[in-house]
Order: structure tokens, then sequence, then C-alpha cells
């Protein structure tokens, strides 16, 4: 029985691969598996290529998840993290090669619930400074049931270089959820935060050096706005980053606002920028750049149906589609945990979604102008989950979609990507 999974999709940028990680929760055995999925010829089939992610050593198969996996690429090699409950609660990490090689079958762990580290840590979130990558996730260990944030830096190599974790935000009450970017310089972590109290939480956020020194120990807000800002997700255009959230100031719909934070953490859009007031709820959003502008994704709810939409920003924070490009099929009915990457010319989005018998994990290019190329759908993977409950998926995370040809025929990698 599969009872719960998630994503992780990997675009090999050399050997013309796709890898994907996915949790299947067994009664007696529960791993990750990541299978990679060649793009070249006409099957691609998530058949080839399986592997147990982190199949001995120290995570003995013990009916428990992993989830809530994030991951980076740094030039070489990517980081997967992920939650890990296989003897406790911890954040574990492995590097992968772009050939699909683990590289640490033993798994890193990074920081665990017991011993030097005992935060009960959980939704880990990771970027590369170009040197080492900061890993970020919730932390419990200063008072059960209030998160901060913490985090530690992990060399390429697979090193922990900080192994108790440095708080990032220490705050009264709960931060929960951090979510990272870097700007050449510093990174920006950004999280949700409930030190106003119930029902009224905002995004705040906190820069940090690639020495791990947190330049706002006391952290800063981006958006107070009345009601709540959830889930944020940042992403970096060359100049400012951009957050953007789910947002219940208009209650009791969710929204899709955002914000500008420069480099210097100056918020440089106070009151937000509307970027989606759909009738419904608009939530779980995600966020790229493709060197121009942004392109925002997010959960399109309607009464018995929800939607991947989208919408461009451009780097002054002007919405060019304020009607929201529809980007998931609109025959499917039911899809959720939209991701967005850039590759060299298109974004690619990915989202779940559920039919009569299963979950299928599904995706399509969305050009530069908005214009969404696959407008069926690519299936990207048949496994997401057994029955039609879509919330077996817990997370599909695109993380790199970047190509670089090994030879100069350009459309050979948007003819692979239709071919899936
Ligand atoms: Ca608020």
């Amino acid at each position: 029985m599969i009872s719960r999974g998630f994503l992780v999709v990997l675009l090999n940028s050399l050997a013309w691969t796709i890898s994907y990680a996915q949790t299947i929760a067994l009664p007696s055995n529960v791993d990750q598996v990541i299978e990679e999925v060649s793009r070249a010829g006409a099957c691609l089939a998530p058949t080839t290529g399986e592997f147990l992610l982190d199949s001995n050593v120290i995570y003995r198969s013990i009916p428990q998840l992993e989830e809530t996996p994030a991951v980076a690429f740094d030039g070489t090699n990517y980081l997967v993290v992920w939650r890990d409950q296989r003897d406790g609660y911890k954040i574990c990490g492995t590097r992968i090669s772009q050939s699909g090689t683990i590289l640490d079958p033993a798994g890193i762990l990074i920081c665990s619930h017991t011993g030097i580290c005992p935060g009960w840590p959980y939704r880990p979130g990771v970027a590369f400074d170009g040197t080492n990558y900061l890993v970020v996730w919730d932390d419990f260990r200063n008072e059960p049931g209030f998160g901060d944030i913490y985090g530690a830096r992990v060399t390429t190599s697979g090193a922990v270089l900080d192994s108790l974790g440095f708080p990032v935000s220490i705050a009264p009450q709960n931060q929960s959820s951090p979510v990272i970017a870097f700007d050449g310089t510093n990174y920006l972590v950004v999280w949700y935060d409930h030190r106003p109290g119930a029902n009224n939480l905002d995004i705040y956020g906190a820069r940090v050096t690639s020495s791990g020194t947190v330049l706002e120990p006391g952290d800063f807000a981006i958006s107070t706005a009345a009601n709540a800002q959830l889930w944020p997700a940042v992403a970096f255009d060359g100049s400012n980053f951009l957050v953007i959230w789910s947002d219940t100031r208009m209650s009791p719909r969710a929204d899709i606002f955002g914000a500008r934070v420069s480099p210097s953490g100056s918020v440089l859009d106070t009151a937000g920028i509307l970027i989606s007031q759909a009738p419904q709820n608009q939530t779980s959003a995600s966020l790229a750049h493709d060197g121009t502008n942004f392109l925002a994704v997010w959960e399109a709810h309607e009464a018995s149906a929800s939607y991947v939409c989208g919408a461009r920003v451009t780097r002054s924070g002007t919405v060019l589609d304020p009607e929201g490009i529809p980007i998931s099929p609109q025959s499917v009915k039911h899809v959720n945990r939209p991701h967005v990457a850039f590759g060299d010319t298109n974004y690619f989005v990915m989202w779940a979604q559920s039919n009569a018998s299963n979950c299928l994990v599904c995706g399509t290019r969305v050009d530069q102008s908005g214009v969404v190329l696959d407008s069926a759908g690519i299936t990207v993977s048949t496994r997401g989950g057994l029955g039609s409950n879509l919330n077996i998926i817990t997370q599909v995370i695109l993380i790199s979609y970047s190509y670089h040809l090994v030879s100069n025929t350009p459309s050979r990698a948007e003819l692979d990507v239709r071919q899936m």
C-alpha cells in the first residue's frame, strides 16, 4: 500500500535525463526511491535506473516516513534534503550526481531530534551559494510546540559545517516552513510567522551570509497585513528578491500577494503586490525567474475543482497577467502542489493530479510570454500513488529544469519533453 509520497524532479543537464524521488510508505519498509528517466528515445516511462536513496547503514527500514524534500544544485551535484522519521525525527540529505549516482548512500545526518540537535526538525529548505549549501528548517529545540528557524551549512563534499545548527530566528511563537534563495552575496531565508497571534500569520525573513552569520538576528517583517500570510516562496532576479505567499487579508478567501526585497534587506513593496485575486482560494504558490520576469504559479480553487494557474511579474513588480494564466488542463479537475523552474528557454511547471484510479505527476512547458506549450499536460510520472486520493502526493518539487545541449539542436529538448 502506498500511503504517502513525494516527488523531487531533477533534470540532468548533461545526460538528458530526468530524475525524481518518491517516498513510498509500505507497512514494513519505507524508503525514498529515486528513479531516473532517460529523455532520449521514444519510451520515457519511468522504469529505468531505479535505486534506493538511502537503503543501508544508518537508515533502517521502519514504518515511518520521509517527507518534505527540498533540493539544490551546486553545478556538479544535487543535494537532496528531507525530514526523516526513522529512528526519530531528523533532517537528512544525500548528494546525487548528474548521472543519478547516490554519493552518500548512508545519508548525511544534518540535524536530529536527539543528541546534539534535539529540535524535532521539519520542512527543510536548501540553496547553494557557489561554495556551500545552506539548509534551513523548522526547529523545536527551544520550546515544544513553538518552532524556530535553524540552519546549517553543508559542503559540496557533504560535510556538515554547523553540526549544532545555528538559529536564524528564535522569535516568540512559531516560525514555520522556511524557503531560501541566494543573491550572489547573501541568502534570504523567508518563513511564515505566528508571532502576531492566532489567525494573524505574517511573513518574516532574515539574511544569512555565506559564512553562516545572520545579518538580522531579530529578523524583519515582509508582510504584516491583516489576517494570514503564509506558505511563502522566494526567488532572486539578479537585482532583488521576490517573495510571494498565500494571503487572506481579503478574508475569507486566500489570494496571492508578493513583495520585492532588496539585497540589503529592504522591503520594496510594503503594502504587497496583488498577484491574483480570483474568486476563491489561491494557495501553494511557487516561483521562478527567467532572466527577465518571474513566473508565479499556484493552486486555484473553485467550488469543486482546483487548477494550476500562474502570472508573470516584472522586476518592477508589475503583474503582467492579472487575470491569471490557466496552466493545467481544464479537463483535469483536481490538481495540487504546483512547482515551477526555469530552463534555458522555457519554464516547466509540474503538479500532481488525480483521476478516477490513480495520481499522476504532470507538467507543461510555459514560454516566457506566458503561453502554455503543452496544453494537454505531459505525464511525468504515473507512479505518484494508487487510488484517487490526491493527498497521497504530499510534495512535488521540481528543482532544476535547465538543459544544456550537447549538440546544436535546441528543438531536441522540446521534442523530448513532448514525448514524455
Ligand atoms: Ca497577518
